[in-house]
């Protein structure tokens, strides 16, 4: 839902981020040495992410962008895993794609992306130099459009047993953009998992992709170092929670540096569902996010890491779709009771919800059926919240659900609610 006609704000960004960045060629040299670092502008520079090999280089390195981000890094750092709720696998061959893949009596490698170790592990890697850009460009033209379905699915018992893949995919988004995606489930965002307080969540991640990647369920109360470490090609690692708290929560991957891995579509949504139960209501799960695009290269537009860290999105959408569901809109009937579980993913903005023409008479901060707030026309859901909002459709139409936040708005994050009499 681009308009080629109007001056783009991706390109004053990449205009901004051209004026702010020098780089040094690491794609023959150290695979530790930055590839992006602040600094005075350099014509001899300026033109490196300009081709196919320097993008591949750059992505494949984005890992390993640590230098740029102080603070992820020690927060990620690998250790041990001492947890009785968290395995891993140890074979470097093939992805295992078995469910329970744990290898208890070999040792333990772990990785994460920001430390020597997994520079070390990118160094050996038979196509260190491809990422989701070299990926993704072989089949773009054949990557077709979907509708992300919004509705709640049911709950999914009470011992989830999710097995994932971390996937580099051509994702289209709408009839003109193919985005380079990193994905779990190979779809942005991932898929919508439902469950109630106290469910057993056994979740296992296999990385089928060149770079490490990790989750992060923030329904979780876990040790982050041993539940959400980095995985490399090939392995899976495997980890248990139990929700305490009712509420939209966001996952994500959380290898260094997030701001890329979200950025570049690994997120999504886990609904946890109160004991007590809701009232009976249409209910819809809604993740907002931004894209961050590179120019078109091979049909297909790769994440940009300096447009990431100015914080001008080229798109921003519910589901990972500008405007899909004004193209489709969302359905109910006169009477019926909506409830939007919604999930600010960022990586860096807010959704600043509002139905036009509606007003909620219920908005959950955390934790529903408790601590309620009425008659709210706009709630402000920070990147990596999550929050609850209902409407009665006693009034048939068309309503838009916006982010307010206008500018976003108009970059994608818009759709119609139709109440249909
Ligand atoms: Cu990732």
């Amino acid at each position: 839902m681009t308009d080629d006609t109007s001056p783009r704000l991706s390109e004053l960004a990449a205009r901004m981020a051209a004026s702010t960045r020098t780089h040094e060629r690491a794609e023959d040299g150290d695979p530790d040495a930055p590839v992006l670092v602040l600094g005075a502008p350099s014509d001899a520079t300026d033109t490196l992410l300009t081709t196919r090999t320097d993008r591949r280089a750059f992505l494949a390195r984005a890992s390993a962008l640590s230098l740029a981000i102080p603070g992820i890094g020690a927060a990620l750092t690998s250790c041990s895993p001492k947890g009785s709720n968290v395995r891993d696998t140890v074979a470097s061959g093939a992805p295992d794609t078995s469910a329970h893949t744990a290898a208890s009596g070999a040792a333990p490698h772990h990785q994460n992306s920001d430390s020597k170790l997994d520079s070390s592990v990118l160094k050996q890697a038979p196509h260190a130099n491809s990422s989701a850009t070299a990926g993704a460009a072989g089949s773009a033209s054949s990557a077709t459009y979907h509708r992300y379905d919004p509705a709640l699915p049911p709950r999914q018992g009470a011992h989830l047993q999710l097995h994932w893949h971390a996937r580099e995919v051509p994702l289209r988004i709408s009839d003109d953009t193919v985005v380079a995606a990193w994905t779990f489930e190979g779809d942005i965002p991932g898929p919508i998992v439902h469950c109630q307080v106290g469910d057993t969540v056994e979740f296992t991640l296999t990385n089928d992709a060149t770079i490490p990647h990790s989750m992060d369920f923030h329904a979780a109360q876990v040790n982050p170092k041993e539940a959400f470490r980095s995985v490399v090609k090939g392995q899976s690692h495997t980890f248990t929670y139990k929700p305490k708290y009712a509420g939209a929560f966001l996952y994500h991957c959380g290898t260094a540096p997030v701001l890329m891995h979200i950025g570049s579509g690994m997120f999504g949504a886990i609904i946890v569902s109160p004991r007590e139960g809701l009232a009976p209501a249409k209910e819809f799960v809604l993740v907002q996010n931004e894209y961050y695009l590179a120019d078109l290269a091979n049909g297909v537009r790769a994440s940009d890491y300096p447009k990431m860290l100015n914080m001008l999105p080229d798109i921003v959408c519910f589901n990972g779709r500008p405007n899909q569901y004004v193209k489709e809109p969302i359905k109910v009937k006169l009477g019926d009771r909506v409830r939007f579980w919604l999930v600010s993913a960022g990586p860096s903005h807010p959704c600043n919800f509002h139905v036009v023409g509606e007003q909620f008479d219920t908005v959950y901060l955390g934790s529903p059926p408790g601590g309620a707030i009425r008659g709210v026309q706009t709630f402000s859901v920070p990147p990596g919240g999550g929050m609850i909002f209902e409407l009665v459709c006693d009034v048939a139409g068309e309503f838009p659900f916006v982010n307010h936040g206008f500018g976003h708005g108009q970059k994608g994050a818009i759709g119609f609610l139709a109440v249909e009499g």
